[in-house]
């Protein structure tokens, strides 16, 4: 049978189960990785697992969001990390050495490879031909301790690239508008496969843009083909050895499809505050901006920095706009110094930052009140940059170079990108690993906690009747940002949930954890594609520290989804969508057997204050079962 890339590398894989979409699988895990903010929870998990090394081909420890150091709970958190890290077989990337995605595919990605990401954004490695997935930290524990991961087997969308990219347009136009046809519910359970013609112009790093950003589809991946792009890149990173071949088979079908010309392609933007609420440049030409971010995961690679030194080449910054630049890693901040891009750069009066997720993730660069921010990240996601009032743009490293040189939103023209030809690839990147540290050095490793790290809270098995009152009504596409967010002011404390758990839901319901501590517990009640965005459990975490015991919603992303049932949260959905418009904030509802619910798959939820009765659903796996029953995984492993 002809199959997909995606069908090869799942049946490469495939510990259990079968490759049917929807079908509970079971994957065995080659590589994983962990970032800071996620990575204290996962590795405290990972002890309480009590495992004595990871059993992975190479896992790594990243340290790379919590970068400020405001207080000494970041320098505490890193320090655990590293520490933990190394004493499990764990390697282990310095703060300073780079962004966790960009670094992994600089210095570890291998084609064909399984790799289980605490972070969103692990998918960029399907830019090298890994089947690259993102989880919650608990998750991501069990795949380093057991070398397997536990997922439903995707539909595969095929996605047919014919053409070129015009030169004022870039991978970050290519995946913006795939989210404008598909928004950012329409990749949740499957996988992009990229093939067709037009993949073969795009390098590495521009193919790992797209894989990046597909994590803003809410699917469970993207990948593209392992061919001679893929192995020009690794050569030039001296690790010719682990490249392999790999495509979908002539001819192999696909659950659906969708063509995009890269030709056609104009300029576009990603409008506050989605990234699928997607515009072409021209339509907001001439709106005064006042800031400019390039960096993040998804735009941050060598090419990205070499064509933003050349549009800022002998032009200066406009005088009311704040330009920033986070290279994606240290490898490429040394070559963008070794060929002057960095000169360029600097010259033209932008502010050059860390390596680092930087403003991104909101450590630092809030833009001032009202502002226009234009930025080439991946989320633009409500209150994401620290500023309420702040209207964020996703757009492409061109656009952003420009419109910073000109101080108003500007289209480039093929002419202004004239000055990028011969921008390619270098035939051998600069190669210096002296920031990441390898376990097998440091077998005497004492663990190191900070005052920081309290314990995380532990669900309660499921038992007689839930009662409690709903003490949030929120809308479609609430995001993990909005359930815990994380700006500088409160990231710091990702190993501390108490604290964290009194700013849970804060950007959509300020009174939300108040209104809960009071009720002694609550329902949180939601719309369509809840949790969508990061993979941070912490969104599962701090509602389970408040007493919250069940969520209901039209539907869910993936991972956010994943963590509620890890943490013991019932993830109820409306049978019929309209029961959502009959239920209000403070309604008392019931869940008579939560037992039965579960079993079943389906059930009644009495609203006492309504008087009425309305029916969900709950499909899980045998396992998820088993976990919800124990009142989450750490109790289900207890008792095994
Ligand atoms: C993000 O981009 O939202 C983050 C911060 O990288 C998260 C992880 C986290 O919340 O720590 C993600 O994408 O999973
Ligand atoms: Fe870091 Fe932003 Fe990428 Fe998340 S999306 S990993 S915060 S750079």
């Amino acid at each position: 049978m002809k199959q997909t890339l995606t069908q090869k590398l799942f049946s490469e894989h495939l510990i259990e189960g079968e490759l049917v979409a929807g079908a509970p699988v079971v994957i065995s895990v080659d590589q994983t990785l962990t970032q800071d903010s996620t990575g204290t929870m996962c590795y405290l998990q990972l002890e309480a697992l009590g495992v004595d090394k990871v059993v992975t081909k190479r896992s790594v420890a990243y340290i790379d969001h919590n970068m400020l150091q405001s207080g000494f709970e970041n320098a505490d958190d890193h320090a655990y990390i590293q520490s933990v890290a190394l004493k499990h077989g764990v390697f282990v990337s310095k703060p300073g050495n780079g962004i966790c995605h960009q670094v992994h595919l600089e210095r570890f990605g291998c084609p064909g490879q399984t790799l289980v990401g605490s972070d969103s954004h692990t998918p960029t490695g399907g830019g090298i031909g890994m089947l690259a997935i993102g989880a919650g930290g608990l998750d991501v524990a069990l795949a380093m301790a057991k070398g397997r991961l536990n997922i439903s087997y995707p539909k595969v969308v095929g996605v047919e690239l014919v053409g070129r990219l015009g030169k004022n347009v870039t991978a970050k136009d290519i995946i913006l508008e795939v989210l404008r046809r598909l928004t950012v519910k329409g990749g949740v359970g499957k996988v992009m496969e990229y093939y067709g013609e037009g993949v073969a112009s795009l390098s590495v790093p521009e193919r790992a843009t797209v894989t990046n950003m597909g994590a803003e589809l809410g699917a469970t991946t993207s990948v593209f083909p392992s061919d001679e792009r893929t192995e020009e890149f690794l050569t030039a990173q001296g690790r010719a050895d682990v490249f392999r071949p790999l495509a979908a088979d002539d001819g192999a079908e696909y659950d659906e499809t969708l063509i995009v010309d890269l030709s056609k392609l104009v300029p576009l933007a990603a409008a506050p505050h989605m990234p699928d609420n997607v515009i072409e440049v021209k339509t907001v030409a001439g709106m005064k901006i006042d800031q400019v971010c390039i960096g993040s995961c998804t735009d941050s690679s060598l090419l990205t920095m070499l064509k933003v030194a050349a549009l800022l080449k002998g032009k200066t910054v406009a005088p009311g706009v704040s330009l920033t630049v986070n290279p994606g890693s240290r490898q490429v901040l040394t070559m963008m110094s070794e060929l002057g891009a960095l000169k360029d750069i600097l010259d033209s009066g932008a502010r050059v930052l860390e390596c680092a997720c930087g403003p991104c993730i909101g450590m630092g660069q809030s833009p001032k009140t009202g502002a226009v921010s234009l930025r080439t990240f991946n989320r633009n996601f409500f209150a994401r940059s620290g500023t309420e009032s702040a209207s964020v743009y996703l757009v492409s490293p061109l656009t952003a170079a420009v419109s910073a040189i000109k101080g108003v939103f500007t289209e480039p023209t093929e002419a202004d990108c004239a000055a990028l030809d011969g921008i390619k690839l270098p035939k051998a990147f600069t190669v210096n690993d002296n920031l990441i540290l390898d376990p097998k050095d440091f077998a005497d490793t004492e663990i190191v906690r900070g005052p920081n790290i309290k314990p995380f809270p532990v669900g309660t098995a499921l038992g007689g009747a839930i009662e409690r009152n709903v003490t949030a009504k929120l809308g479609d596409n609430i995001t993990t940002d909005h359930i815990m967010p994380s700006n500088a002011k409160i990231l710091p404390f990702r190993s501390n949930i108490p604290y964290l758990a009194d700013y849970c839901l804060s950007t959509a319901d300020a009174q939300f954890a108040a209104r809960t501590k009071a009720a002694g517990g609550g329902i949180i009640v939601g719309g369509a594609n809840y949790g969508q965005g990061s993979s941070r459990e912490h969104a599962a975490l701090a509602p389970l520290q408040l007493g919250i015991r069940a969520v209901i919603v039209k539907s869910f992303a993936r991972m956010h989804r994943d963590n509620l049932i890890n943490s013991g949260i019932l993830p109820l959905v409306f049978a019929n969508e309209t029961d959502y418009d009959r239920i209000d904030i403070d309604d008392t509802l019931v869940i008579k057997d939560p037992k039965k619910l579960v079993a079943a798959g389906v059930g009644v939820v009495e609203n006492k204050t309504k008087k009425t009765t309305f029916e969900v659903k709950l499909e899980l796996t045998d396992r998820q079962k088993n976990i919800l029953l124990a009142g989450g995984t750490v109790n289900l492993l207890k008792s095994e």
